[in-house]
C-alpha cells in the first residue's frame, strides 16, 4: 500500500513537471502589443507625477477645470431610473427604444425611411462596436470587398477592418499646406475607385483634422457615389460637436439620404452625451424595404450572439429616457450646445495666446477647425518635446484635443507649443 501510493505520488509530480513544461511554452511567443497611439497617451499622463501635466491626448470632454462630465440631463435619467431597472438581459439587437430614438438622430425625426421600417439598426458597444459590427457584417456578405479609408483618418479605423480581415485602400482628405480638405484629390479618388467599392466617412467633426467638406463639397461627393455606385459608411461619434447642434451636424447624412444612398451609420453617445464608457451607440443599415431591413437586422444579430451576445442595458436606458422626454431632451440639447461653445472659446483663446506671444507661424487653423480637435501641424518631435519637457499629453500625430484645453492651462499650453514651435 505504501509502495503504491509512492508509486503514484512519482507518477504524478512527473506529471505535473510535464504540465509545467508545456505550460511555460504557450505564450513564450507572444510579444508585448504596441502602445495604442491614443488611449497609450492617457497610460503615459497618468504616470506622470507632474503637478504641471496636461492631457489633450483622448477625445474627452472636460469642464473649464479639467474635470470629466456628466451632463445634468444624464443625472435627471438616472435619479428617474434608479430602482426602477431590472437587470435582465437585452434583445441581441439592444434596446428597441433607444435605437428607435437614435434613428431620427440621423435620418430625421419624420423621416420616410424609419415610417416605412428600410433601416436595419442595432444598438452597439458605442461606436467603436458599431463600426466592428459592420465590418464583420461587411466581410460576410461582401467577402471580396475593400474599405477605403480617408488619410488620415481615427487611427482605430484601421484596426478595426483589419481585425474584420477586410482589405484597406486609402483616399485622399487632408491638405497639409492649405490646412484644409484636399477636394481635388479625393473627387479623383471617388472616380478612380472601382464602381461600387465602400467608402468610410466622417459625418461631422473628422478626426483628427477637424476640417470637414463643405455642404456644397458634400452634395459634389454624394453625386459622384451615385454615379459610381458607392456604398457610404458614415462614422458619426461627434453628432453635435461641430456646430453644436445635433440636426445641423447631421447634414452630410441628409444630403445622402435626399440622394437614394443606401447607406450606414455608426452612431455613438460617448462625446455628445458624456456616456463614453457606458458603451452605447448604434449600428443602421438603410436597406431597400422592410423585407431586406429584416433580413439584415437578424444577421446584425447573428453576429452579435457569439460575440457579446447582447449590449449592456444600463446606458441605453438612460439615453431612452433623455430623448423620450420633450423637456430631457431639451436640456440635452443644451448641453451639448454648452459643450461646443466652450471648445469653440479655447480655440479662439489658444490661437491669441500663441499670437500674442509673437509666434512666427500661423495658427489661423485653431480656429478654422472643427469640432474635438486641432489638428496643430506639430511634428512627431516637437510633440515629444511637449511631453518631456513640459508634460503635455498629446498623439503623435499632433492632434490636441481641445476639450482638454481650460481657462487655467491654455496659456501654459501655448507657451510650451510656441517654445517648441518658434524656430522652426
Ligand atoms: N469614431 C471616431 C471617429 C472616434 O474618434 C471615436 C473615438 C470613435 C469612433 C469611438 O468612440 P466610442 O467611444 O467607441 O463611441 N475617439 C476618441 C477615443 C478613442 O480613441 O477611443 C479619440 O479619438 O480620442
Amino acid at each position: 500500500m505504501a509502495f503504491r501510493s509512492a508509486m503514484l505520488g512519482r507518477v504524478t509530480r512527473r506529471g505535473s513537471d510535464l504540465g509545467a513544461r508545456w505550460m511555460s511554452t504557450w505564450w513564450r511567443s507572444v510579444e508585448p502589443a504596441a502602445k495604442d497611439p491614443i488611449l497609450g497617451v492617457t497610460e503615459a499622463f497618468l504616470a506622470d507625477p507632474s503637478p504641471d501635466k496636461v492631457n489633450v491626448g483622448v477625445g474627452a470632454y472636460r469642464d473649464d477645470n479639467g474635470k470629466p462630465v456628466v451632463l445634468d440631463c444624464v443625472r435627471e435619467a438616472e435619479r428617474r431610473i434608479a430602482g426602477n431597472l431590472n437587470m435582465e438581459y437585452l434583445p441581441m439587437g439592444g434596446s428597441i427604444k433607444m435605437v428607435e430614438e437614435t434613428l431620427k438622430l440621423a435620418y430625421g425625426e419624420n423621416s420616410e425611411f424609419i415610417r416605412d421600417k428600410r433601416i436595419a439598426a442595432v444598438q452597439s458597444l458605442s461606436g467603436t462596436g458599431a463600426c466592428r459590427l459592420f465590418a464583420d457584417f461587411q466581410k460576410r456578405f461582401c467577402p471580396d470587398s475593400q474599405i477605403y479609408i480617408p488619410v488620415p483618418t481615427w487611427a482605430n479605423h484601421h484596426n478595426i477592418w483589419r481585425d474584420a480581415q477586410v482589405p484597406q485602400r486609402t483616399f485622399h482628405y487632408y491638405h497639409a499646406e492649405s490646412r484644409g480638405l484636399d477636394f481635388a484629390a479625393l473627387m479623383d479618388d471617388i472616380k478612380n475607385a472601382p464602381d461600387g467599392s465602400f467608402f468610410l466617412l466622417h459625418a461631422c467633426a473628422h478626426n483628427p483634422t477637424g476640417v470637414d467638406p463643405s455642404e456644397e463639397q458634400w452634395r459634389e461627393i454624394s453625386f459622384q457615389f451615385k454615379a459610381k455606385g458607392h456604398f457610404a459608411f458614415f462614422d458619426m461619434a461627434y453628432q453635435g460637436f461641430a456646430s453644436g447642434d445635433p440636426e445641423k451636424d447631421a447634414k452630410a447624412i441628409r444630403i445622402f439620404l435626399e440622394d437614394g444612398h443606401h447607406i450606414g451609420i455608426a452612431q455613438s453617445y460617448a462625446k455628445n452625451m458624456g456616456l463614453y464608457g457606458q458603451r452605447v451607440g448604434c449600428l443602421s443599415v438603410l436597406c431597400e424595404d422592410e423585407k431586406q431591413a429584416v433580413a439584415v437586422k437578424s444577421q446584425l444579430q447573428q453576429l452579435a450572439r457569439p460575440m457579446y451576445s447582447n449590449p449592456p442595458v444600463h446606458g441605453a436606458v438612460i439615453v431612452s429616457t433623455i430623448l423620450g422626454d420633450p423637456e430631457l431632451k431639451k436640456l440635452w440639447l443644451k448641453e451639448v450646445k454648452v459643450m461646443a461653445d466652450r471648445i469653440i472659446g479655447m480655440r479662439t483663446a489658444l490661437r491669441e495666446n500663441l499670437e500674442k506671444l509673437g509666434s512666427p507661424l500661423s495658427w489661423e487653423h485653431i480656429t478654422n477647425q472643427i469640432g474635438m480637435f486641432c489638428y496643430s501641424g506639430l511634428t512627431p518631435e516637437q510633440v515629444d518635446r511637449l511631453t518631456n519637457e513640459f508634460h503635455i499629453y498629446l498623439t503623435r500625430n499632433g492632434r490636441i484635443s481641445m476639450a482638454g484645453v481650460t481657462t487655467g492651462n491654455v496659456g501654459y499650453l501655448a507657451n510650451a507649443i510656441h517654445e517648441v514651435s518658434k524656430s522652426a
